[in-house]
């Protein structure tokens, strides 16, 4: 049996001395699982898609971050309009003087969280110096090595400085309605989740927020709540052994059987087959 698909330094990196560089994803289509002789940190603009990280579901879409590191193995599908950059290094060629490991999460651990957010402003803030970064990085000479080292190191300290956890309810005040919406809604998994109330409590115009999401992500509230809830769904039943009616209960579906139809439709089988498959190892099954 052949391994999974590993991608090579020599294959992105235009020589030994380049440490950095980036990579526009304008737009990032499917692709297969592989892991990597270099690490990653994806920064999602917008779109949306499905991100399966170390056979991890995750609906991603603007101002989600990701930590990769050279061992991971992810996969990118149902990808939608999805916008990213790849931000590639290889650590063993950084040369600074800095404590990378205090700024990126996965440096050194080995269990480290893989996904963040970004607020709309921390993303303009790391848009500017990876415009910089990027024009560096293209030169390759040992000026623009060490340039572009230097301004990968303001990028990743930037973006330790505004980015947060998804499930952090202590939300910055400044942060745009849409970023507090998205990340309401994926700590909203649970329970049933009423824009109605959301935007009283904001005082903004339901109408206005709706097609402001669609605009950004290519698809409805309605849609990315209904993905996040089979998403965790899936993660659930193949990673523990909790009954469909629980697992239901923690999507958020008050009904089990009204989840089950949910399901089918969006994966095109039951939870059960589904959980069968997965634990028998079938790894090409679909996520949605
Ligand atoms: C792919 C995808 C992968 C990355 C390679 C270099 O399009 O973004 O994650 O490893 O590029
Ligand atoms: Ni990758």
């Amino acid at each position: 049996m052949s391994g999974p698909l590993i991608l090579r330094k020599n294959a992105f990196f235009t020589s030994e001395n380049q440490a950095v560089a980036v990579l526009d994803r304008y737009p990032q289509h499917a692709f297969a699982e592989h892991i990597h002789e270099f690490c990653e940190l994806v920064l999602v603009w917008r779109g949306n898609g499905l991100h399966v990280l170390n056979d991890r579901p995750y609906r991603i879409t603007r101002g989600d971050l990701f930590y990769i590191r050279a061992e991971d193995k992810h996969s990118y599908a149902s990808v939608n309009d999805l916008v990213l950059q790849n931000i590639i290094y290889c650590p063993d060629r950084l040369k600074l003087n800095i404590d990378w490991a205090t700024y990126i999460p996965g440096f050194n651990d080995t269990h480290p969280i893989p996904r963040w957010r970004l607020s709309s402003s921390g993303m303009t803030n790391a848009r500017q110096v990876i415009t910089q970064l990027e024009h560096e990085a293209l030169k390759d000479d040992p000026i623009s090595n060490k340039m572009a080292e230097l301004l990968f190191a303001q990028l990743v300290i930037t973006i330790a400085r505004c980015r947060h956890l998804i499930d952090n309810k202590d939300v910055n005040e400044q942060e745009m309605l849409l970023d507090k919406l998205i990340t309401t809604l994926a700590s909203s998994l649970a329970s049933s989740f009423v824009l109605e109330a959301f935007c009283s409590q904001q005082q903004c115009s339901e109408r206005v927020l709706r097609q402001q999401f669609r605009d950004q992500t290519g698809m409805t509230i309605n849609q990315y709540l209904r993905q996040l809830r089979i998403c965790h769904a899936q993660y659930l039943l193949q990673h523990t052994r909790q009954m469909v009616s629980d697992i239901a209960m923690q999507c958020g579906f008050e009904d089990s059987n009204y989840f089950s139809v949910v399901f089918s439709r969006e994966v095109g089988m039951t939870p059960v087959q589904w959980r069968a498959l997965r634990q028998n190892g079938k790894k090409n099954e679909r996520y949605i």
